[in-house]
């Protein structure tokens, strides 16, 4: 084991990308309740609500646990795991780090600084806010050829709207080939987001190359 591998406090570090107000915040809260976030009040309203919006960068710990390694497992707070470890002893335990990054285009020097040693990239797109497809493809080409060729996994979030687009049509807005459908304020959805991409990324590290069928996958797996 390297150096560099003892002195991290993560097995996998998920990068969590996407234009202004995608939900990137969101989703790392709803996975981790006690991520910390540096972001401010927004000055204006943007579609008809003044939220926050991150300026620093989101910073969330959860643990995916698994009675076996084909399984979809479960995504647990650390605090949480911590706290409860003798529940899963014998499981397979792999510690994530979720990184967000702010939204807005001028912050692209943060987006930059916070890649290192990414193992994955979550890039999320609101589904309906079509007014931000520009942004999202400028930061979805940053991200590619920032990273090479770790898995990105695209995600056509806000899902509950009503004004929502499907996945398949957030996946023409990118020119990709899919696009995960979820809502970042429910858990479950969240959940099964970040376990697809952390099964391309063991894919990766076991050497299978086909890959997942994202939607296959969360409708035939066990649980844990
Ligand atoms: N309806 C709905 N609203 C959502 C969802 N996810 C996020 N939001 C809302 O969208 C707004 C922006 O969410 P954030 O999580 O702050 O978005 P962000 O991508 O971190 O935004 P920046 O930090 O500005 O880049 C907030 O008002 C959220 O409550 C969702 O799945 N459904
Ligand atoms: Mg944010």
């Amino acid at each position: 084991m390297s150096i560099i591998k003892k002195l991290k406090s993560y097995d996998y570090k998920v990068y969590v990308t996407g234009p202004f107000q995608a939900g990137k915040t969101t989703l790392i809260h709803s996975l981790d309740p006690k991520a910390i976030s540096i972001e401010r009040d927004m000055k204006e309203e943007y579609r008809g609500e003044k939220s926050t919006t991150t300026t620093g960068f989101d910073l969330g710990r959860v643990v995916w646990v698994r009675k076996e390694s084909g399984f979809m497992g479960l995504i647990v707070p650390k605090d949480e795991y911590t706290r409860e470890v003798s529940e899963y002893e014998g499981w397979i335990a792999k510690e994530i780090e979720l990184r967000g990054v702010p939204g807005q285009l001028h912050f692209k020097f943060v987006r930059d600084t916070m890649r290192s040693n990414s193992d994955g990239v979550l890039m999320i797109v609101d589904s309906s806010d079509p007014g931000m497809i520009g942004d999202a493809s400028a930061i979805l080409a940053e991200t590619q050829t920032a990273f090479g060729d770790i898995p990105i996994v695209s995600i056509a979030n806000k899902q509950d709207r009503h004004d929502s687009v499907s996945p398949e049509d957030v996946a023409n807005w990118l020119g990709v080939s899919e696009s995960i459908g979820m809502s970042a304020q429910n858990r479950e959805s969240s959940k099964d987001a970040l376990i697809l991409l952390l099964r391309r990324i063991e894919d990766i590290t076991v050497g299978n190359t086909e890959g997942d069928d994202l939607q296959k996958v969360i409708s035939q797996s066990q649980y844990i």
